[in-house]
């Protein structure tokens, strides 16, 4: 795909099926940079909200070249990524991407990270950042260069997974009753946040099959839409963190809310199969 590319009408389903691809050439492209680059032993480059929140040569390399390629493929689209932050656009349309989603398990050489690539429409700040309350995704793709798997969807048109066998339908569980749920989660870089996680986690533990932590928020989301876990909760993610996973467990058939049945977003997330997400979401209620 080498000439910049019109999606066809706005909202319909040519348009996200153009993004769809959109979202998958790039994440493809910067997988292979992070994977084939990655050096034997990674160096911290740098940290942002605490000393265990880092960053990598390799996460700025990606983002550089995600915000090259989509500025050439869809000139006139915004951009906001996790390491250089909101560039507006004229179209009304961002690209919302994590370079490397799971930089601690790359860091450390576990096979779980990935790049996340979505595309929004926020028509309540056409021309701003783009606001997970208000937005809406049109595509999007999270691709796993250790597993050599690529999620992705589009809005309307369902969501898949490819790898070596293929590329297959995704459809999620209705989910199972509590007691026999398998259930990821995550913790945050604030030491009083994970204080509070754990004492989230600890009250579930006992109610539910066991727990995963994964450590890549995109992972988890894809998790639930492909019945690999039951569910996935987290509070304090980043929008980058879960724009394409969002889409991906949506489309899939999974309901994905925050902790009161809103829109998902930094205030917490919870994605699981219609059945299991009332029962869960009443089990992490606070009291
Ligand atoms: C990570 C998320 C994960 C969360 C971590 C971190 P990063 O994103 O994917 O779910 O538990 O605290 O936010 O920092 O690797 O892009």
């Amino acid at each position: 795909m080498s000439a910049v590319v019109d999606g066809g009408a706005p909202g319909g389903p040519q348009e996200a099926a153009a993004l769809r691809a959109v979202a998958e050439q790039v994440a493809r492209a910067a997988g292979e940079l992070i994977s084939r680059g990655r050096p034997d032993r990674v160096e911290v480059a740098a940290t942002k909200s605490s000393p265990t929140d880092v960053v990598t040569a390799m996460d700025t390399a990606s983002e550089r070249l995600l915000r090259t390629e989509l500025a050439r493929l869809r000139p006139g689209d915004g951009f906001l990524g996790e390491e250089g932050g909101h560039e507006p656009g004229s179209s009304g349309l961002t690209w919302v991407v994590d370079p490397i989603d799971g930089t601690v398990n790359y860091l450390y050489g576990l096979r779980a990270y990935a790049v996340s690539v979505a595309c929004v429409r926020d028509d309540a700040h056409p021309l701003g950042r783009p606001d997970p309350a208000t937005w809406t995704v049109l595509a999007g793709c999270v691709h796993d260069p250790a597993g050599q798997e690529t999620w992705s969807a589009g809005r309307g048109l369902g969501a898949t997974l490819a790898d070596a066998r293929g590329t297959r339908r995704l459809s999620a569980p209705a989910g199972p009753a509590l007691g026999q749920a398998l259930v990821a989660t995550g913790f945050g870089y604030d030491a009083e946040r994970r204080a509070e996680q754990a004492r989230v986690l600890a009250g579930l533990l006992p109610r539910v099959r066991d727990l995963r932590r994964i450590g890549t928020a995109s992972l988890d989301l894809c998790s639930v839409a492909a019945g690999r876990v039951d569910a996935y909760y987290e509070r304090g993610l980043n929008p980058w963190d879960f724009a394409a996973g969002l889409l991906v467990a949506t489309e899939a058939g999974a309901v994905v809310t925050d902790f009161d049945g809103a829109a998902p977003g930094g205030h917490g997330l919870l994605a699981a199969g219609p059945a299991l997400h009332p029962v869960l979401r009443e089990a992490l209620a606070p009291g």
